[in-house]
């Protein structure tokens, strides 16, 4: 093979890097190589050809989407592999996880430790895979925040009243002689009239 780019003259244009290739050689553009940074999204990559401007910006259009034409101001727009309803990528009891230019697939994380007392874990694909509510007929502890418990046990009644749960929700009573009067329970001894 004869190396032409070490002719006189030299074979390209002056602004064009010669490359040597079996039986011929090839006359690309520098731009790439002198600026690293040619194209201004992160995910596009900068490709040298002998014609044109000298350069074309290519995402990846396995992963990203392209918009804005494919010099420097090409715009990759990542392909969420894990939309909802249907991921094409995962397996059924796999959960997919999206990433920029990519995804992964990964064991779905819940299982019966992950969240603790009184909560419900569901496989999601975000990151951490996982998240965490209370079941029903439980409510986020006051005390608490990472815990849940009946409605009741917030103590949501007032003084002298009696809380019953129900559902996600509860329900105060008054004790036995204390009669409700403006949303407090008050002693029916304490009442002088016929409201007693
Ligand atoms: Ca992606």
């Amino acid at each position: 093979d004869i190396n032409e780019c070490a002719n006189s003259p030299y074979p390209c244009l002056s602004t064009q890097r010669c490359t040597n290739i079996q039986g011929s050689y090839q006359c690309l553009s520098a731009v790439c190589t002198a600026n690293p940074n040619t194209c201004n999204d992160a995910n596009a990559q900068c490709i040298s050809t002998s014609q044109g401007s000298g350069y074309t910006c290519n995402c990846n259009t396995n992963l990203f989407t392209q918009s804005n034409g494919n010099q420097n101001n090409a715009v990759c727009t990542d392909i969420n592999e894990c939309l909802l309803p249907v991921n094409l990528y995962c397996g059924s009891s796999q959960v997919c996880l999206n990433s920029i230019g990519g995804f992964t697939c990964q064991a779905e994380q819940c299982n019966s430790e992950r969240c603790g007392l009184n909560k419900l874990c569901t496989n999601i694909n975000v990151q951490p895979g996982y998240a965490c509510s209370c079941a029903p007929g439980f409510v986020t502890s006051l005390q608490n925040s990472n815990n849940c418990v009946l409605p009741c046990d917030n103590n949501p009644c007032q003084a002298n009243s009696a809380c019953t749960n129900n559902g996600n929700s509860f329900t105060c009573t008054c004790n036995s002689g204390f009669k409700l009067v403006n949303n407090v329970c008050v002693g029916k001894s304490l009442l002088h009239n016929e409201n007693k």
